[in-house]
Order: C-alpha cells, then structure tokens, then sequence
C-alpha cells in the first residue's frame, strides 16, 4: 500500500525536521505516515507507491488549476529557457502587479515577497510605522505565517501541536500581540475601549482557513472595519488562502469590506514560492526606496513565480465571467451537504462549510465560530475520516484544524467518486 513512502520517510526523517519542510506534512495530527507525492495530473495527485487521489489538498490553496495545468508548466518552462532569476526588474513583475491590482481594488500598489509570511511580516512593519503605534490585534486560531509577532496563539500547525506560544517568541514581542476570540465583535469592542490608542493594525482571515474554515459571522468584518477607522488603525485582510479562491477579488469583495492593506500568496503563484502584500498608495509610500520602511528580497518578484501566477490569474479573469466561483461554490456544498447528510444518518456529530474554493469538515454538531469551539472537535474521528477516505482514493487536508481546497478542473466524476466514497466511510465507521 504504501512501502515506498515509508522508506522515503525514514530516510527524510535521518535528515529533516520530522521529515519534512513544513509541520503538517508530517501527518502528526492525524497519525501514520505521509504519502510522498510523485505527480499531479488535474484534480489528482499520484504519490511514489501508485496510489491515486482526488486531491483537496491541492498544496493548501496554491492549485486553483489542478497540478501541472499545461498553460502553467508552458508559462514557467518559457520563463525559465530566458532564465531564473536576473536581480533587476522584469516587466513580468509589472504585468503581476497591474493583475493583482485590476482584480483587487483596494490595492491601488502592491510589492512582491517570496510567501505569504514575508508578506503579512512586510504588512504589520508598514502598518506600525504608518500609525507609529506599537500593538497588533490578531484572532485565536488565525494562522498568518511563522514570523514572531504571529506565532502567538496562532492557528494551523501550532494550533495542531497545541502550542499556543511557539518556544523562541520573546515575551517582549508577545506583549505587543493582542489576540481575539475570532468572531467576537464585543470583546473586539472591549479592547479598542480600553487600548484603541497603541493599536496599529488588526490582521485578520475574512474567511478563517486555519481552525478548519470559518467564515465571518455577519457584522463580524464590519465591525473591524469601523473600529479601526474610529480608532485610527489599519485593517488587514490576510488573503493569502482566500485570495482569487472565495471570488475573484478574494473575501474583500464577497462580503464587501475594504480593507487598508491585502496579504496574499498561494494562487498569485500557482504552486511556485510567492507572496505580496499591497493597499492603499499613501501607506504604500512608505515602503523602501520611495519611503523608509525597509524591505527586501533576493527573488521576490522571480520570473518563474511570476509566469506561473500571471497564467493562473487571467486564466480565473476569463473564467470567473463564464461562472467559475458559481460552480467551486455548488461544487463545495455537494460535498459538504453528503459529509453532513451522511454523517447525522450515522448517528455521528458532524458540521461543514462551503465557501468559494474552500470548504470544512467538521466532526462537531456545529456551528463552529472560532478556534474554541473548532479545538472542541473530535479530531480522533477526523483522524479515521481522514485515512478511511484515503483507502478510497480522496486526500482531505491531514488534520481537522484545516481546510479543504478545490479547483476549477475538479468535475462530476470527482464529485460523484467523493460522495460515493463518504456514504462508505461512514457506514464503515458505524460498524
Ligand atoms: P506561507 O508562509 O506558508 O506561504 O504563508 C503563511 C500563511 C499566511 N496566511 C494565511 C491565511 C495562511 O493560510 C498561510 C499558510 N497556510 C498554511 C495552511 N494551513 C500553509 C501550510 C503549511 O504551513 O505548510
């Protein structure tokens, strides 16, 4: 089943951290041994034993094309036959940048980096020298990325690992993070009242991705938005899983909130190393060299990262007119709704939700509204969930604190293949 992926582990593991260059892949949260990936073919990803999966990993958000999309690989086979890297500025940048601006209004200038944590470390450095104001206010379960202002109380991995501070995040650092329950717009209220002065900017996932997904109740965002132009702080969206993923203009424009600076990431690069982080020009202009707050990068912006991403961008431009937000969405409620249905015919507590290109499974009766109640889930359940429908050919994300990812070449028969193997799951899971 899977000899050769356990050799290959072990020799990782004599090596690398774990075995890996990312905690999640070490399938710690839902146990036994990751499969090593060989190939992707569309909605399907080959790991080195043959095995064949529909992929709703799809590398946590990047794929909004499948693997190895032929538009993608001939973008960033022709980028590279001119090169990899050059250390001065390619009109391929500006040709990413005027996308990224077209598409996300708000944006009216936006700086490549190399992943969405440089890019959300790049943002509150901005939004703290913008408002000459120390603190940052963050939400209990949102995962922005390993720099050491966000590693407090952060979601995904560390959640996983249930590390609330990572060891090596100075207490001095950690005072000047403020965390939230996510969705708590009292107690958001609460802490503009009593620290609104100190208060730089609030990052937040319009969208929550990384305690299962968790979308915004209403007036959630709208909250945030008001406080801080009340205040005098900055509101940033960290796009980078929601980005071009929930609607073309990411979260922004499907509930219609403007923030003052965007993160983004994963599909801006269709799978290759990026992230950028972008907003409003006078807060811009502070950004080295027009401004003083310095930042840098050897290959941000890189040719290939940028071939791949531009490919991928006017490929979701043309495609979004023709209703491919419309289908990711019936898409992602099939399968929740076959996840819930089948779940409640079990007799099993299960909750989901669909948004966009993403969606969450849930074994809790729901609803799930920020990251107590996500860490409430029975994440043994989701463990057995997860491996019984790897049996069946299906890849959900290795852990319940996750989410799901789909793509525009995922179709009926992937639909069709996940259902049926779901209804299985779960009269295997009641015997
Ligand atoms: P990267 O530094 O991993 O490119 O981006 C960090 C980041 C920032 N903001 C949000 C909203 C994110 O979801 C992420 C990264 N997402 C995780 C998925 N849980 C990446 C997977 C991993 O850590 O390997």
């Amino acid at each position: 089943m899977n000899e050769r992926s356990e050799a290959a582990f072990a020799a990782a593991r004599r090596v690398m951290p774990g075995g890996v260059n990312s905690p999640v892949r070490a399938f710690r949260a839902v146990g036994g041994t990751p499969f090593f990936a060989d190939r992707g073919e569309g909605p399907y990803l080959y790991d080195i034993d043959g095995n064949r999966y529909i992929d709703y990993l799809l590398s946590w958000g990047p794929l909004m094309w499948g693997h190895a999309h032929p538009k993608i690989v001939d973008a960033v086979v022709a980028a590279a036959q001119k090169g990899t890297s050059f250390g001065v500025p390619t009109e391929l940048e500006t040709r990413m940048a005027e996308l990224v601006v077209e598409l996300v209004p708000s944006v009216e200038v936006v700086r490549m980096v190399n992943s969405g944590t440089e890019a959300t470390m790049s943002a509150l450095r901005l939004a703290r020298a913008y408002t000459q104001r120390p603190c940052i206010v963050k939400f209990e379960g949102c995962y922005h990325g390993h720099s050491d202002s966000l590693l407090v109380k952060a979601g995904s991995g560390v959640a996983t690992f249930g590390l609330p501070d990572s060891p090596g995040v100075t207490a001095q650092t950690a005072a000047a993070t403020l965390t939230l329950p996510y969705n708590d717009i009292e107690a958001a209220e609460q802490l503009f009242q009593d620290r609104g002065a100190e208060i730089a900017a609030v990052i937040v996932e319009p969208v929550a991705g990384n305690m299962g997904c968790v979308p915004p109740q209403p007036g959630f965002l709208e909250a945030l938005r008001r406080l801080t132009q009340q205040q005098g702080a900055l509101l940033i969206f960290d796009e980078v899983m929601t980005g071009f993923r929930v609607a073309l203009g990411g979260a922004q424009e499907r509930f219609g909130i403007t923030p003052d600076l965007t993160t983004m990431g994963k599909v801006i690069g269709a799978g290759m190393p990026v992230g950028a982080y972008g907003g409003r020009r006078d807060i811009m202009a502070l950004v080295a060299p027009d401004g003083p707050v310095y930042q840098a990068g050897t290959l941000s912006g890189n040719p290939l990262a940028m071939a791949a991403g531009i490919a991928s961008l006017e490929m979701l431009r043309e495609r979004s007119a023709a209703g491919l937000y419309d289908g990711l969405q019936a898409y992602g409620e099939r399968l929740v709704d076959a996840f819930v249905a089948e779940g409640k015919r079990a007799g099993i507590p299960v909750s989901g939700v669909a948004i966009g290109g993403m969606f969450g499974l849930f074994f809790h009766e729901g609803p799930i509204v920020n990251y107590r109640v996500a860490s409430q889930c029975d994440s043994a359940r989701y463990a057995q969930f997860f491996h019984l429908m790897l049996e069946r050919g299906v890849a959900f994300a290795p852990s319940q604190l996750e989410s799901g990812f789909l793509s525009a070449v995922h179709g009926q028969v992937e639909l069709d293949q996940t259902v049926s193997a779901i209804q299985d799951v779960f009269r295997a899971m009641t015997r």
